[in-house]
């Protein structure tokens, strides 16, 4: 008999895994606790039936870049200012998986991954067959991760290929996800700053990749949760209080070319920063940059939450792209001002992207802000200095409620992380019927225009593009159904199956990819529909 998965949102489970993982993320972990027994509670209370009778699985999660601490010091910097989004997406994602009843296998190191490779490779396939799990079903690792277990377990990691989930804040696109195609296409694929694909060439089906935004319908949305600690659903900024600013940038650098924007600010509010490395070296050319603005430097979670309790604007200057930052400004009830790019930023125009794995083009400095507008969000050219004064006076007007969209609660988080291992199967071909999402809530539209994707196809109708439907519209006789083909050829391309042309190699199927406009192409799409801020789950998938 296979063991159920039951929901225990007692904090000692994690206690053991403590000692091996950095500061900052025991203190999320402590700090939001109550506000993940909530969200146990309440999508035990509104989705029990899904929450139910779930398999119980043996999962490893193994923190890559935190195996390679001696060279990237992430860990350390995390305390003073550096990237922060990751360590607190791996935080949310082991209280999810212990919350969600799974056993849990945690390693930071080469040494102790080695210890947990061995122990499961030892028990082999003749446990399976006997029906017990003491087999590894799910395997969370990021690329780091994967070059590690490349390196020094490629067995395990041949055995284990479909269990593995890469946790890719930006997400792979299907051009990306071989070597072959990206090596053959690598010109048409980049711009002057890069021709090379690091974080690409995993081989993996694109679902694994499992994202920070729900921003690639190829890839799988994991997220995170905001922390709300402290603030109360109804409580608005204070009345009284003078309009403030906090500037999104926690590192000096972030303030480069901002002269402009932050001098248009100060005429308004009262402008704080948290920057953390202003006291290191090489002031002189910023000193004006930070003339009257308060900085409080680094600040820990609770003081940032106690800051942006009295904020009105959370301003950002374009970088970092994708934090969870702006979610928590929102969630605070302040206006976030999302820096709009005029010209699309992406691998072929941005340096910081021109290594990534996708072809995804960035129209603001957070899209997924972008799209919930106002009064939450203002999506401005913070450049443009009328444009820009009409933003700040009408953000000081609007005074927002606090807003979490549902899939960054801890509910929203835990359903859909539990239903995504429980019914997305990677590792077994599936029949018809029993796929996940339903099949019945297909439906079928072609491209309007030749340069659009099927992402934007579906996008434009509410829907969102399914990737796991695209072996269904693949077939001949729908082709010749739907754009009247006398027959049908075959190719290997990402807009397949387009026009009278159905895909020959599955690992380019892309909901992303968008043809030259000069093509005449015309893409067949799956598209699927989604619960009102819960992107990865369709309204049948429950
Ligand atoms: C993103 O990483 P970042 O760490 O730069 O993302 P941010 O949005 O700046 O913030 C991460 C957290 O840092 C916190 C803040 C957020 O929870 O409340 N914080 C803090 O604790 N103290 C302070 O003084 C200021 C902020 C993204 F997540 C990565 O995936 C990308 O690689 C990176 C670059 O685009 O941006």
């Amino acid at each position: 008999m296979k063991s159920l998965a039951k929901m225990s949102p007692s904090i000692r489970r994690l206690l053991p895994i403590f000692d091996g993982i950095p500061h900052y993320m025991k203190t999320r972990i402590n700090r939001l606790w109550k506000k993940w027994k909530e969200g146990a509670h309440e999508v035990m209370e509104k989705y029990s039936e899904s929450m139910t009778n779930r398999k119980k699985l043996n999962v490893l999660v193994f923190i890559g870049f935190l195996a390679n601490e001696q060279k990237l010091k992430l860990a350390k910097k995390s305390d003073h200012g550096g990237p922060l989004g990751e360590l607190l997406q791996w935080s949310d994602l082991l209280a999810t998986l212990s919350i969600i009843g799974h056993h849990l296998e945690v390693s930071t190191d080469k040494s102790s991954l080695k210890s947990i490779v061995w122990k499961y490779m030892s028990r082999g396939p003749c446990q399976f067959l006997n029906g017990s799990r003491q087999q590894l079903d799910i395997i969370f690792t990021d690329i780091m991760g994967l070059n590690i277990l490349r390196q020094h377990h490629r067995q395990f990691l041949m055995n284990n290929r479909c269990r593995i989930r890469l946790l890719d804040s930006f997400g792979t696109h299907a051009e990306f996800a071989t070597k072959s195609y990206f090596l053959q296409n690598k010109r048409k694929l980049s711009g002057p700053y890069s021709q090379r694909n690091p974080w690409g060439g995993h081989g993996l089906d694109l679902r694994q990749h499992w994202t920070f935004y729900p921003h690639s319908d190829d890839n799988t949305f994991l997220g995170f949760i905001v922390d709300t600690e402290g603030v109360e659903k109804e409580n608005q900024k204070k009345k009284t209080s003078i309009p403030s600013a906090l500037i999104y940038g926690k590192e000096k650098y972030m303030w480069m070319n901002a002269e402009k924007p932050i001098r248009m600010l100060k005429k308004h509010v009262k402008v704080h920063a948290t920057v953390a490395d202003l006291e290191v070296d090489g002031m002189s050319n910023i000193t004006s940059l930070f003339e009257n603005v308060q900085n409080h430097g680094f600040l820990n979670s609770r003081e940032i939450s106690e800051l942006l309790d009295e904020t009105t604007i959370f301003f950002g200057l374009g970088f970092p792209l994708e934090g969870p930052a702006p979610l928590e400004a929102m969630a605070h009830g302040a206006v976030f001002i999302n820096a709009k790019f005029e010209e699309p930023k992406s691998r072929k125009n941005y340096k910081f992207l021109s290594e990534k794995p996708t072809l995804r083009e960035w129209t603001s400095q957070n899209p997924y802000m972008e799209k919930i507008g106002e009064p939450h969000v203002i999506t401005v050219d913070v450049n443009n200095e009328t444009e820009l004064e009409d933003a700040i006076k009408r953000a000081i007007q609007l005074k927002p409620k606090p807003f979490v969209p549902f899939e960054f609660s801890p509910s929203g988080m835990l359903l859909r992380v539990a239903l995504l291992l429980e019914k997305q199967e990677l590792c077994e071909k599936v029949s018809i019927s029993k796929r996940w999402p339903p099949v019945t809530e297909m439906k079928i539209f072609k491209t309007e225009k030749a340069n659009d994707s099927c992402e934007m196809t579906c996008h434009s109708l509410n829907l969102i593009c399914e990737p796991s439907f695209f072996p269904i519209v693949n077939s001949s006789p729908l082709l010749k159904r739907e754009l009247s083909c006398s027959s049908v050829s075959s190719d290997s391309s990402p807009f397949a199956p387009f026009n009278c042309t159905v895909q020959l190699s599955a690992s380019l199927f892309s909901c992303a990819s968008r043809p030259p406009s000069s093509s005449g192409i015309v893409r067949l799409c799956p598209c699927r529909d989604y619960i009102p801020e819960q992107h990865a789950i369709c309204k049948k998938c429950l």
